[in-house]
């Protein structure tokens, strides 16, 4: 008997029963449509999708605390998922629900606002096409929508569709959602009555993510690039072969053959990256300081900078810089805190191995958001904060200002004061004789490290070592060859700084192309009692880099001319410090900061990103008198 026979011999012997019921049949357990019941917990959600004006519909997730009425509703629009961000623990409770976006919820949920998060078009639950930070309306974007647009649509539709809601709309978020909430300043609805862009992204090329002064942050931007974009749901992970990324990207060689090697030419956005390394229309058309001051501030905006920002550490002040001269109607609020980025909606006692004595998050939370976001979204009699508000650091309180820059609040003045690299390690107010002050050699195959090995940022982009980065010990770096270091003697007074320093360097290389890394550092005294393990430690307090061919033009890069003193002259970023008495001014040098920055091949080629392993050559950098960092000095 073969196989075949036997089964329908057993069929046949099973009876009725078994031949009767077939597949067909069957009742799944599973209800065709669940729709969970929200009955339990203090707030109910609404998943809607949001017709745009071109019939494209964004997936919304609006979260209504339960009973409420007359509640303002606070938009985020991201490209990082509503719903994910919307469910942070299983909880039926609407902190617990928003923790970790929203670490604000204490005052959210304080508050009683209507929360709503909106994917943005292309992603995630919501339909049409991506293009990362897109373009407004204009050269780049010949469509008739934006995200201005679609913020536009998405609160005429909540206003008319949300019972519970008062119709005042704020914007709020960080990072890219920070930029969304700038775009929705630009031909804002009549029910948009505030805004509060945190850490925004502003200028990609300038100082925001991408590039810094022309050098590529290709740690951090490749893998978010590839991530970002490969797939509407992000599903598509960064091939990483090693641990440690300075390894892999060592190995890679330039920033172009390590993208290449993950097959990154298929993504259209590091494609435009490639094709628009200089400081072009292309970054220009879509510089947000620039965008918003082409028009009048007319929704109240609080920006909120913080001063070790790993990511976006131009962007806030940029627009503050752009906005705040012509704000008559003081609709412009600005927030400065010690912390990284983002952090101002989480705990900030500390950044990194700084304590600052008390947690700054929470105070600026309670004492300017909430405040902000009462007085313009529920009308209430809750008075307005400060226009500007600053935290101290060194002393490390707050500062209630009238405007920015301002040394203290009243009665004090900001002066420009050179402090000048000298010989021997030296540093001080007075100008040096002529000649050299330091030289190192600059070698691309001993790349310096910007944070201790391994760095593991690749698969860790949400790890402690690259949030608090900007503010881990140089002792590391000052240890090194070919790290220039100059430093005063300890302070006998306070030093206040209040403002943009600037490096200022006069510097000939062997080479025709280079990086200058500046970075002003609190060298703390050798013992400190209250916290022994600060002992010397040498905190950056502003840092930056210049790809020297930008130099003189950041849209028309030339070649260094060899064993020429050539002058780089750059901005570093916004200080509120106080050096106290015992502790040192110091300045560092150096020309790679790596694998966070690509390398410099120090000879000059047409686009770095495609440069040959024949092109990375040793240069001997040295720095001339004259060189220095133009310091914003308060005196009273
Ligand atoms: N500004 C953050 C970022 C953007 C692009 C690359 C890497 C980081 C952010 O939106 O999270």
């Amino acid at each position: 008997m073969t196989r075949w026979m036997i089964v329908v011999a057993a069929c046949l012997v099973a009876g009725p029963a078994f031949a009767a019921v077939t597949p067909a049949d069957e009742i799944s357990e599973a209800p065709a449509h669940f729709v969970p019941p929200q009955t339990v917990g203090d707030y109910t959600r609404r998943d809607v999708m949001i017709p745009m004006r071109d019939g494209v519909k964004l997936h919304t997730v609006i979260l209504i605390p339960r009973g409420a009425h007359d509640g303002p509703m606070l938009l985020t629009r991201t490209p990082y998922d509503a719903t994910a961000l919307t469910s942070y623990h299983q909880s039926a409770n609407l902190a617990g629900a928003l923790d970790g976006y929203d670490n604000a919820d204490d005052i959210i949920v304080a508050s009683g606002y209507i929360r709503v998060v909106q994917d943005i078009r292309g992603k995630y639950g919501s339909e049409g096409a991506y293009f990362m930070n897109r373009a407004p309306i204009g050269p780049l974007n010949h469509s008739k929508t934006d995200e201005a647009t679609d913020t536009y649509d998405t609160i005429d539709w909540l206003v008319h569709h949300v019972p519970e809601s008062n119709g005042r709309v704020g914007t709020i978020g960080i990072s890219y959602d920070g930029w969304t909430t700038l775009i929705s300043l630009m031909h804002p609805h009549p029910a948009l009555k505030a805004a509060v862009p945190m850490n925004p992204m502003v200028d990609g090329w300038r100082g925001d993510d991408w590039f810094h002064n022309g050098a590529f942050r290709q740690d951090g931007s490749l893998n978010y690039v590839y991530e970002q974009e490969a797939t509407r749901g992000n599903t598509a992970l960064f091939p990483v072969d090693a641990y440690d990324d300075y390894t892999e990207f060592l190995r890679a060689g330039s920033a172009g053959a390590f993208a290449q090697s993950r097959g990154e030419m298929a993504i259209g956005f590091y494609r435009k990256l490639t094709e628009h390394p200089d400081y072009d229309a292309f970054w220009q058309n879509q510089a947000m300081d620039k965008l918003l001051a082409a028009q009048p501030l007319t929704v109240p905006t609080l920006l909120v900078s913080s001063e070790w920002d790993q990511e976006d550490i131009y962007g806030a002040m940029a627009v503050w810089k752009a906005l705040a001269p012509k704000d008559d109607s003081h609709q412009l609020y600005l927030a400065m805190g010690p912390w990284h980025h983002g952090q101002e909606i989480g705990k900030a006692s500390r950044a990194g191995n700084i304590p600052w004595g008390s947690d700054t998050a929470l105070w600026f939370r309670w004492h300017v958001l909430k405040p902000f976001l009462d007085h313009y979204l529920k009308g209430e009699a809750t008075p307005p904060p400060a226009r500007v508000t600053a935290f101290e650091a060194g002393t490390n309180r707050w500062e209630t200002l009238s405007t920015w820059p301002q040394g203290c609040d009243q009665g004090c003045t900001i002066s420009q004061r050179k402090l000048y690299l000298l010989p021997n390690r030296g540093l001080g107010f007075s100008a040096p004789t002529a000649g050299s002050v330091a030289s190192y050699v600059s070698d691309p195959v001993h790349p310096i490290p910007f944070i201790p090995r391994p760095v593991h940022l690749l698969i860790n982009s949400e790890g402690p070592d690259w949030k608090n980065w900007l503010t881990t010990d140089q002792r590391p770096a000052e240890a090194r060859p070919d790290v220039a270091s100059f430093e005063t003697a300890p302070l006998t007074q306070p030093v206040k700084l209040a403002g943009h320093p600037y490096a200022d360097l006069l510097a000939q290389t062997t080479g025709t192309d280079g990086d200058f890394v500046v970075k002003l550092i609190d060298v703390y005294p050798d013992e400190v009692a209250v916290h022994p393990e600060l002992g010397g430690y040498e905190l950056m307090v502003s840092a930056d880099i210049l790809r020297g061919r930008f130099r003189d033009s950041f849209t028309a890069p030339s070649a260094i001319p060899a064993n020429t003193t050539e002058r780089y002259h750059f901005l570093l970023p916004t200080v509120n410090y106080v050096f106290q008495p015992g502790h040192r001014i110091m300045v560092q040098v150096q020309s790679t900061w790596f694998p966070l920055y690509d390398r410099n091949p120090q000879s000059y080629v047409p686009n770095i990103f495609f440069a040959k392993p024949k092109d990375y050559v040793p240069a001997t950098i040295t720095l001339e008198a004259g060189s220095a960092v133009d310091l914003p000095v308060v005196s009273r």
